[in-house]
């Protein structure tokens, strides 16, 4: 609630002293892109599971190999955390052939979903949802991915009024770039340096969360004077989104890429225009940034990766970190 919020923040904008788990959230098991969701008082994150296959690096991040998706169960935030396998595996969604990359996960009821993107026999980034009667999976697949959308990082945020919206994207290996509306074309069409940057795509649900609701419409992100930013701006959306209301504003948060942060940007809508506010995470090691929010007992987190241990971009690790909340509406999180 809105009371809570401000017990988050001390008397000099520094985030309160809290019993967290040290370091990675599990170890001997490589983790990354954790969607964190608290479900009766227990804290799930749902990550992708990150190994070493043998897929040779490019641009386009081939070597982001991934099978199969891990939830990390936290009991009480100084751990010790739970990880769950078996939960999704790539053998087991009749369109998926290749790389799992970062998920969510919705609650509606007793029922459980998990977002996914992966590669179809074409080589095509879409977006595919299975459900479960447990957090933890085992989660079972739709044959079929969500028409009408594609690309990468699905994230559903549920708003106050229970309606769910699900937010993708990423660009380069993401392929955001190839997607006209609702229709892939396969051509990279990226803007000019001083043009608009691509956004990220939201869409409403259809209420039993297996479809969307509505065309998918590009969500724009400006600067202070209300100006989109521009391709060429090391702030713009690279991928990753992630969207949480707090205190009544909603946050969106997500990784610039090449310029290795993860910022967030504010709306009063949950379609944007977002205005940029500023930088969450300073770069972490390794290539990629990637996060979500999560409130637990009134104090806010940020769930992020990072590459720190394996000192290899593809083989990553899950943090948890403490989120402060300004007075000004910044939000910035304090790695241990
Ligand atoms: O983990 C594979 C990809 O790398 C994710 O989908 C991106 O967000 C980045 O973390």
């Amino acid at each position: 609630g809105v009371e809570d919020v401000t017990r988050t923040v001390e008397e000099d904008g520094t985030a309160p002293e809290v019993a967290l788990v040290e370091g990675p959230l599990v170890e001997g098991v490589w983790t990354a892109d954790p969607s964190g969701h608290v479900w009766d008082g227990v804290l799930y994150v749902y990550t992708s599971h990150d190994e070493e296959t043998g897929a040779p690096h490019d641009d386009d991040g081939g070597h982001y190999d991934m099978r199969d998706y891990r939830v990390i169960e936290l009991r009480d935030l100084g751990g010790p955390a739970l990880e769950h396998d078996a939960v999704l595996h790539v053998d087991d969604v009749p369109w998926a052939t290749r790389q799992m990359w970062a998920p969510d996960a919705a609650r509606r009821g007793d029922t459980f979903y998990l977002f996914f993107p992966a590669k179809d026999a074409e080589g095509v980034f879409r977006i595919g949802v299975a459900t479960s009667g447990s957090p933890t999976g085992p989660f079972v697949a739709e044959c079929e991915p969500i028409a009408g959308i594609g690309s990468i990082d699905p994230a559903v945020f549920t708003d106050d009024d229970g309606t769910g919206y699900l937010y993708v994207g990423g660009i380069m290996g993401g392929q955001l770039q190839r997607w006209d509306g609702d229709t892939y074309t396969g051509v990279d069409a990226y803007p000019a340096a001083d043009a608009p940057a691509l956004g990220p795509r939201v869409a409403r649900l259809t209420d039993d969360l297996l479809a969307l609701a509505e065309p998918a419409r590009e969500v724009v992100v400006t600067d202070a004077a209300g100006v989109p930013l521009t391709h060429g701006d090391p702030r713009r959306f690279f991928e990753g989104p992630w969207v949480s209301r707090i205190d009544g504003v909603y946050h969106l948060l997500y990784s610039t890429g090449a310029a290795h942060t993860l910022v967030h940007a504010t709306s009063d809508s949950p379609y944007g225009p977002f205005t940029f506010r500023g930088t969450v995470l300073e770069p972490v090691a390794g290539w990629t940034t990637q996060g979500s929010i999560v409130q637990l007992d009134g104090r806010w987190y940020l769930l992020y990766h990072d590459a720190q241990v394996s000192g290899r971009d593809h083989l990553r690790n899950v943090r948890i970190a403490p989120l402060t909340l300004h007075a000004d509406g910044r939000l910035t999180a304090s790695p241990r």
